[in-house]
């Protein structure tokens, strides 16, 4: 087992990786830059280091300050956490040639999820369903026009290096084509330095269902459910969910199979997602593969009753996985609680907390690095807790969600907590029947007086 894992991120999830660590009897690093110099992952770390100023570039994300604070503190193992260098091949890279074990599967595995297209394809080889589309990249705005017409309209043009919604157009009609065409080149090139365009059939009202793996160095993959995640805005989740209120036995067995064929078919190793669209007719076609921990993973852990940082640590150390695939028992909803203005189209509202009261209780966790007296810097993230609540069904656990909101108190600065309280109360939302467009409509409407 290692004996000192450097964190390379911030926030709430180098926390919780702390937080693991200290359970396994691992020490633990945590890198800073100076704008973070009073988080709580910072004050619980057994060590931390200095990498920088605010600016990501020159810190967070800084390969060579990480290296250098791996080598003064001898660590001997990274984990990246989510966001910043997590599913960066070059970084996992280094990390083997320092002799440092990357927490995470492995370079050639991260780069063959991180190009949409040489995903897709290693799906199709491995038999997991995907979108019908052109199978590769575009050539020109006429073998594209003549791909949408065997298709059929509507097609979305989709960015190889993308991913998260950037260099996406949907096209309703061969004369939108061009222009659709133009723009999301334009935005690839700008975004990710690559113009790479590939098209799929546009799949109408789908959920956002995806799968969480977990592969160890053996060659075995096994599953732990679903999430549902939905409820986004421009791409950014809100609110996640497990089990998916849309899920039935039949398409978590067919679901699960195509995760576990998807994370074999690379021999994955590490915990992964395998993100899905499902249609109304409970199709579901492989969208893409995340190979890091991700924010949500925390839902799954509360419905199966099991650490995944824990989980992620043992793969990377050799320890084989259990070889069983876990259903949920329970019920489980997360909120992502912003330092955001609802009111005011989700606009970021950092500054200093004045006072801070989380919401406690039977069934509720709170995942955060903030505190009274904290100031939330403005250049990273917005996210300054997650909310999760656990029940015995999802009736009961958004009751408790409801409970919970209305004993969190912020103050100081503005945050999603009354989002969270309107979206609680939805009728639609109760009842299950929401997809990714859901709230694209939703209305906020006025905010309180006193908000
Ligand atoms: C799609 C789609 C419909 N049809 N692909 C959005 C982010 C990127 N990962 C893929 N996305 C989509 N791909 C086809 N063929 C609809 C979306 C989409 C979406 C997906 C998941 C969650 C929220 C979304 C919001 C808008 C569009």
């Amino acid at each position: 087992m290692f004996k000192k894992i450097l964190i390379a991120n911030r926030g709430e999830i180098a926390l919780r990786i702390v937080r693991t660590c200290k359970e396994m009897g691992i020490k633990t690093v945590a890198v800073y830059s100076t704008a973070d110099r009073e988080s709580l992952h910072v004050r619980f770390a057994d060590e931390a280091v200095c990498i920088g100023p605010p600016s990501s570039a020159q810190s967070y994300l800084s390969i060579p300050r990480i290296m250098a604070a791996v080598e003064i503190t001898n660590a001997d193992a990274v984990h990246p956490g989510y966001g910043f260098l997590a599913e960066n091949a070059d970084f996992a890279e280094v990390c083997t040639e320092y002799g440092i074990k990357f927490i995470g599967p492995s370079p050639a595995q991260i780069r063959k999820m991180g190009d949409k297209i040489t995903a897709k394809e290693t799906m199709i080889k491995a038999g997991v369903p995907v979108v019908p589309g052109s199978g590769g990249l575009l050539k020109d705005v006429k073998s594209g026009l003549k791909i949408a017409e065997e298709i059929k309209y509507p097609i979305i043009l989709k960015a190889t290096a993308g991913g998260g919604g950037k260099g996406m157009r949907v096209v309703w009609k061969p004369e939108d084509f061009q222009e659709a065409w133009d723009k999301a080149r334009q935005e690839a090139k700008a975004s990710f330095a690559n113009d790479g365009i590939y098209i799929e059939k546009f799949i109408e009202e789908p959920r956002h269902i995806e799968i969480q793996i977990a592969g160890d160095q053996f060659g075995k993959v096994c599953h732990l459910s679903e999430r549902d995640c939905s409820i986004q805005r421009r791409h950014q989740k809100l609110v996640e969910e497990s089990p998916s209120p849309f899920m039935t036995d039949d398409l978590r067995k067919r679901m699960g199979d195509a995760a576990i064929k998807a994370g074999e078919a690379i021999n994955y190793e590490g915990v992964g997602t395998v993100e899905f669209l499902v249609d109304k007719h409970r199709e579901f076609y492989f969208m893409e593969m995340n190979t890091r921990i991700q924010v949500e993973h925390t839902v799954t852990e509360e419905v199966i009753d099991h650490d995944l940082i824990k989980e992620q640590i043992k793969i990377a150390a050799g320890i084989p996985v259990s070889g069983e695939n876990y259903i949920p028992t329970m019920h489980a909803i997360e909120c992502r609680i912003n330092a955001e203005d609802p009111f005011k189209d989700f606009r970021p509202s950092p500054g200093s907390i004045k006072s801070f009261h989380s919401p406690k209780g039977h069934g509720v966790r709170v995942d955060t690095h903030v505190y009274a007296g904290y100031t939330v810097p403005p250049y990273y993230d917005s996210m300054i807790a997650k909310l999760i609540c656990r029940a015995q069904t999802r009736e009961e656990c958004i009751k408790k969600m409801q409970r919970a909101l209305d004993e969190f108190i912020v103050e100081g600065l503005k945050t999603t907590v009354p989002f969270h309280q309107k979206l609680m109360k939805d009728e639609k939302f109760k009842a299950g029947d929401f997809h990714t467009g859901f709230l694209a409509d939703f209305d906020m409407g006025d905010p309180p007086k006193d908000f």
